[in-house]
């Protein structure tokens, strides 16, 4: 699936044509030293420029085409400057700096819109204070599995190269579309509904299997089915499509907001105000299908339509319209290369079936018989559970696989394929030497 444009050729190319110039040069009567260098020195210019504009190219293709890491810098990111800083000149580097501080700036002035908290909840029955102290005796070397995703830890994927310009004088989140009342929703307004706070898993179609497009939160807001009752959805209407201050835009049936589950406009994270990087001042929150279809960080608007009217921004280009979470779990403990010692060693990770629920993980090593692993509390269908197992480790090298079963009896299927167009399937596997 990713390209792999190799190089090769147009290196091929740029060597010849300057042999071919020095060569020339070299032959022209009068011809000195300086006449046969300056070709070889344009074409290592010409090769750093190629390479450099290759590797671009292949980064954009990328972005283009998957959903990917955030690219939006919060501040002062050092390995971003000395990248910068190495490939360009003085004059560059002068101009760099002070675009650098502006940036930094305009982050500034709207990070200071954010409030200092948020006002108390009244529905927490899945809640922040259960929950984001809730301590798993997984056993395992502290910090190392978390229930509750720290919010700078939590992954961050989105299309924006920097954040928007976010206003809250004039923010308002606008519900239309196929609705008898519009409603146009302040920032306060939306304080000033009833609190709710849930947790929810959230994850990216994107994430391969194993990887770290996953969190887990405690989300604060209002149900998006409140708002909808609000706005009284009229007619047949099937979508709520949504789209964010900077013009991306998702959609996900309407059947998904109004079937019961905890669906959010999201103004809180873990106790906090939304973090800039996670949508402040709102963002979308859907239990059960993948980020892309539903989780609009920075959001404006919300469309009541028909599928016809409206396509989200990655379904064109290839990514399914309807996108449920699959099954999955995670090997987290032992860390990749992790060095283990012959005896008892703690097996842990991660396994999630958003608004389904994890009835039951097993792991099994170098091909042998599955064995039930002990899980974290069921707090919510819409979040991962945490698992552990007790391996009794014999000297060599060994292959560790996991595998959840959801409630409505799935266990995830051991086929491999790609996170296009709607998630990744297959066992997550890892690979260990014992001592
Ligand atoms: N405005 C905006 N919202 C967005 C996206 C985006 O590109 N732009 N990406 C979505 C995707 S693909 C995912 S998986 C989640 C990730 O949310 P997070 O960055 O807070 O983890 O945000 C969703 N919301
Ligand atoms: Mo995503």
């Amino acid at each position: 699936m990713r390209s792999n444009k190799t190089p090769s050729p147009l290196v091929a190319a740029i060597v010849i044509f300057s042999f071919l110039g020095a060569l020339s040069a070299a032959e022209r009567t009068g011809s000195t030293w300086v006449s046969i260098a300056a070709p070889c020195i344009g074409s290592l210019v010409g090769l750093a420029t190629a390479l450099v504009m290759l590797w671009q190219i292949n980064n954009q293709w990328l972005l283009k085409h998957f959903p990917s890491e955030s690219h939006a810098p919060l501040g002062w990111d050092r390995r971003r400057f000395i990248r910068t800083a190495s490939s360009a000149s003085v004059g560059a580097v002068v101009l760099g700096t002070l675009a650098q501080n502006g940036e930094q700036q305009r982050i500034d002035r709207i990070e200071a819109q954010i409030p200092d908290s948020l006002p108390p909840t009244i529905d927490s029955s899945n809640s922040y204070e259960d929950e984001y102290e809730y301590e798993y005796e997984a056993d395992v070397a502290p910090g190392e599995l978390l229930y509750i995703t720290p919010n700078d830890d939590f992954y961050r994927i989105d299309t924006a190269l920097s954040f928007p310009n976010v206003n809250l004088d004039t923010w308002k989140l606008r519900i239309h579309g196929m609705v008898n009342n519009v409603l146009e929703l302040s920032y306060q307004d939306i304080l000033d509904m009833p609190q709710v706070e849930r947790t929810i898993t959230i994850c990216c179609v994107s994430n391969e299997i194993g990887g770290p497009y996953i969190g887990n939160a405690v989300w604060q807001g209002v149900f998006l089915k409140d708002l909808l009752e609000r706005a009284g959805v009229t007619g047949d209407a099937e979508q709520v499509f949504s789209r964010s201050i900077d013009g991306w835009t998702c959609g996900f049936p309407l059947e998904v907001a109004l079937d019961g589950r905890d669906a959010m406009l999201a103004i809180g994270m873990n106790g906090e105000p939304l973090p800039l990087e996670h949508g402040f001042p709102a963002r979308l929150i859907v239990p059960g299908i993948y980020g892309y279809v539903s989780a609009t960080k920075w959001i404006k608007e919300i469309e009541i339509n028909k599928w016809s009217d409206a396509m989200g921004y990655w379904i064109p280009l290839g990514w399914a319209r309807d996108a449920p979470i699959k099954t999955q779990s995670r090997i987290d403990v032992p860390r990749k290369n992790q060095e283990l010692q012959a005896g008892m060693n703690k097996i842990a990770g991660v396994a999630w079936a958003q608004h389904t629920g994890v009835e039951k993980v097993e792991v099994r090593i170098d091909n042998g018989d599955w064995n039930i692993t002990e899980l974290s509390d069921d707090l919510t269908d819409d979040a991962w559970r945490l698992w552990s197992y007790e391996w009794n480790a014999t000297s060599g090298k060994h292959t560790i696989q996991v595998r959840a079963t959801d409630k409505s009896g799935y266990t995830q299927t051991e086929v491999v394929t790609s996170v296009a167009p709607d998630g990744a399937t297959g066992w997550h596997t890892r690979k260990v030497v014992v001592a």
